[in-house]
């Protein structure tokens, strides 16, 4: 049996009166949903201490195990960006030539998304997420990773929230399959590319489609008590 951790107080815990609590939700919820994916990125560049901090975010999410399934690998030289622009669109010609199904396109056709991809050059940042499958120990053992897909798709979410908050667009591109991403940035065989992240500062001209989210009331379902029934004016 491996011992068990040692505990210690949670310091940093901070408790805030009902109002500000009611306040702060309702602020980032208003935050989180001005957030919108882009496609159109400036080449203004960004800090790197600015996206090291939103992975920093990213990497305290919560994992299966505590095992961190993770790795963040962030491009900003403009010779890799060009590789990477050069193995996606090819991967994307053929999803959009023979891949996708007619259904799938006639799905992605409101995007107007096809198989060009000049922001994977443009913007200033490729955030390449990649999923330890497993972990390997000092001794080079394999040591299993427990839910390492749900983990790093928290740890994602977390990263996105980050770059938003911090004033930064993005765009979840996933080129399919991404196996190019492991030989581009030599990542080993136990990780697996599970999104590519592009970032940085929209286009002066940016648009993005007229879509909308769902309403609370489709999206979320309350098991109560009658007195947490929903109150006027709270
Ligand atoms: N990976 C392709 C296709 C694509 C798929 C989905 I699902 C999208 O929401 C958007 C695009 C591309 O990036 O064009």
């Amino acid at each position: 049996m491996a011992e068990s951790y040692p505990n210690r107080t949670w310091h940093e815990y901070r408790r805030y009166p009902e109002a500000d609590m009611r306040k702060r939700a309702r602020e980032f919820q208003q935050e989180m949903s001005r957030r919108r994916t882009i496609r159109d990125f400036s080449d203004r560049p960004v800090p790197r201490s600015i996206i090291a901090d939103c992975i920093a975010a990213a990497g305290s999410a919560p994992s299966g195990a505590n095992m961190q399934p993770w790795c963040f690998v962030a491009v900003s030289e403009a010779g890799v960006k060009r590789k990477i622009r050069v193995a996606a669109e090819e991967e994307e010609r053929h999803f959009y030539e023979h891949r996708a199904s007619q259904q799938w396109l006639d799905a992605l056709a409101p995007l107007g998304t096809d198989d060009s991809k000049p922001f994977l050059e443009t913007a200033p940042w490729l955030l390449a997420v990649f999923e330890e499958r497993w972990g390997v120990t000092p001794d080079g053992e394999r040591r299993k990773h427990y839910y390492p897909t749900e983990s790093v798709g928290i740890a994602t979410g977390l990263l996105i929230a980050a770059l938003h908050h911090a004033g930064l667009a993005t765009l979840t591109h996933t080129p399919s399959p991404m196996k190019f991403m492991n030989h581009i940035l030599g990542r080993p065989s136990n990780e697996r590319p599970f999104l590519l992240l592009v970032t940085g500062y929209p286009a002066d001209d940016v648009q993005v489609p007229d879509i909308s989210r769902k309403p609370l009331d489709e999206i979320a379902v309350f098991v109560t008590d009658p007195s947490e029934r929903p109150q006027p004016g709270r």
